[in-house]
C-alpha cells in the first residue's frame, strides 16, 4: 500500500494556507486512499528563536486543529515528531549524506538566515541543516508521497536527492518520495502583501486568515486585503496578484474555477464580500470542532500516544537497517 507522509510546523497558529495548501487534502483524499502519517512537526519550530511553553501550545493546538479539520485516527497515524525518536536518529545520518552547499541553497534558510541576523539573535545551527531532519521525517517512514503546498517541494527534491544517495553507496533501504500539490490554492498569498505567500509566522497579521479566526475577524481581513488600482476582476497572478489571490481563496472554498469566477464579478467589492462569506463558512466546521475536541485534552493525548506507538513501530525497523547499512556496529 502506497505510504504516505506529511506535516505541520507549530511555529505560529494554523493559517488558511496550511489548510487549502496541505491539510484539507489529508483530509479529503490522502487519508482514505493511502497508509498516511501526519505529524506536528514540533522540532522544526526550534530552529529560531522560540518560547518553550509557547511551542508546547501551539503543538497541541495544533495536533487538535488536525483532528478538527478531519484527521480520523482510525483511518491514518497522527502524532507529534519528537515522540519519535527515530526521527532525530535519522537526521544524524541524513547530515553526513548531505553536503554543506544543499544546506545553503534552501529558500527558508536564506530568508530566515537574514531576518535571525537583522534582529541580533545569531542564526542556529539547526536552521541550517533542518532540511535534513526533514528528509529524515520523510524517509523514515519508506514514503512514497508527500502532499505540501507549492513553498515546500524544495524540501521534497532534497529528500530525494539524498535517498538515492543513500541507496547508491550503501545499498538499497529507502524508497524514493516525491511531492504532491493540489491544484487550486496551492500557494495561498498574504492578503496584505500578495506577492508573499500567507505564512504563520508573519508579524503582520492582517493579511493572515487563522483557522481560529471568529467569523468577524476573517470578514475584517479578507475586506481588507490588497488588491492593485484597476477595476476590472481579472485572474492575472503578475499584474493583479490580490485579485487572483482572492479568486484563488473564493474557488478553493467553493469548489469553483478561478478564471472562470473572474467573468461572474464586477467589482473587487462583491468579490470581497463573496470570497470572506466562503472563506468563513469553509472555516465554521473546524472552529467547532475544535472547541469539542480542546475541552476534552485526554482524547487528543490519547490520539498522540497510539499515534506515536504506531509510528515508531513503522520507522524503527527503517532507520536501524539504514544505521546497518551506513557501517554502524548494530548494538546486541
Ligand atoms: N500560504 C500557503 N499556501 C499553500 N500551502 C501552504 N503551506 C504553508 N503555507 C502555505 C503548506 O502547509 C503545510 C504546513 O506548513 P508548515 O507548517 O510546514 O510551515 P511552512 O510551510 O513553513 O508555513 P508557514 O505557515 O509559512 O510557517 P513559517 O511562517 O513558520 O515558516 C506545508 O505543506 C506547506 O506547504
Amino acid at each position: 500500500m502506497k505510504r504516505i507522509f506529511s506535516g505541520v510546523k507549530p511555529t505560529g497558529h494554523l493559517t488558511l494556507g496550511n489548510y487549502l495548501g496541505a491539510v484539507r487534502q489529508w483530509v479529503e483524499v490522502d487519508q482514505h486512499r493511502a497508509d498516511a502519517l501526519f505529524s506536528v512537526v514540533d522540532l522544526h519550530a526550534l530552529t529560531v528563536e522560540h518560547d518553550p511553553a509557547r511551542v508546547r501550545r501551539l503543538s497541541r493546538q495544533a495536533a487538535t486543529l488536525l483532528l478538527a479539520a478531519g484527521l480520523d485516527p482510525q483511518l491514518c497515524t497522527v502524532f507529534v515528531q519528537s515522540h519519535v525518536d527515530e526521527h532525530a536518529r535519522l537526521s544524524y545520518l541524513m547530515e553526513c549524506v548531505a553536503t554543506d552547499g544543499e544546506m545553503r541553497r534552501m529558500i527558508q534558510y536564506k530568508e530566515k538566515s537574514v531576518r535571525a541576523r537583522d534582529t541580533g539573535q545569531g542564526v542556529r545551527l539547526s536552521l541550517l541543516t533542518y532540511p535534513a531532519l526533514m528528509a529524515a521525517d520523510i524517509l523514515a517512514y519508506g514514503t512514497h508521497e508527500v502532499p505540501v503546498g507549492e513553498d515546500q517541494t524544495q524540501h521534497v527534491e532534497l529528500a530525494r536527492d539524498l535517498a538515492v544517495r543513500f541507496n547508491h553507496r550503501y545499498g538499497h533501504v529507502f524508497t524514493v518520495p516525491k511531492a504532491t500539490s493540489p491544484v487550486v490554492a496551492a500557494r495561498v498569498m498574504d492578503l496584505q502583501d500578495p506577492m508573499s505567500k500567507m505564512g504563520k509566522s508573519h508579524e503582520n497579521q492582517a493579511g493572515i486568515v487563522y483557522l481560529l479566526d471568529d467569523a468577524d475577524t476573517v470578514r475584517r481581513k479578507v475586506m481588507r486585503a490588497v488588491t492593485d488600482s484597476g477595476r476590472e476582476v481579472v485572474h492575472d497572478r503578475e499584474a493583479s496578484p490580490g485579485i487572483a489571490n482572492l479568486l484563488d481563496l473564493l474557488a478553493a472554498a467553493t469548489g469553483g474555477n478561478p478564471i472562470e469566477l473572474a467573468g461572474v464579478y464586477e467589482s473587487y467589492g462583491s468579490l470581497k464580500k463573496d470570497t470572506a462569506e466562503a472563506v468563513v463558512e469553509l472555516l465554521r466546521p473546524v472552529r467547532e470542532r475544535h472547541a469539542e475536541l480542546a475541552a476534552d485534552p485526554g482524547h487528543v493525548d490519547k490520539v498522540l500516544r497510539e499515534g506515536a506507538e504506531r509510528a515508531r513501530g513503522m520507522a524503527r525497523p527503517l532507520v536501524d537497517s539504514a544505521y546497518r547499512a551506513i557501517g554502524l556496529l548494530p548494538a546486541v
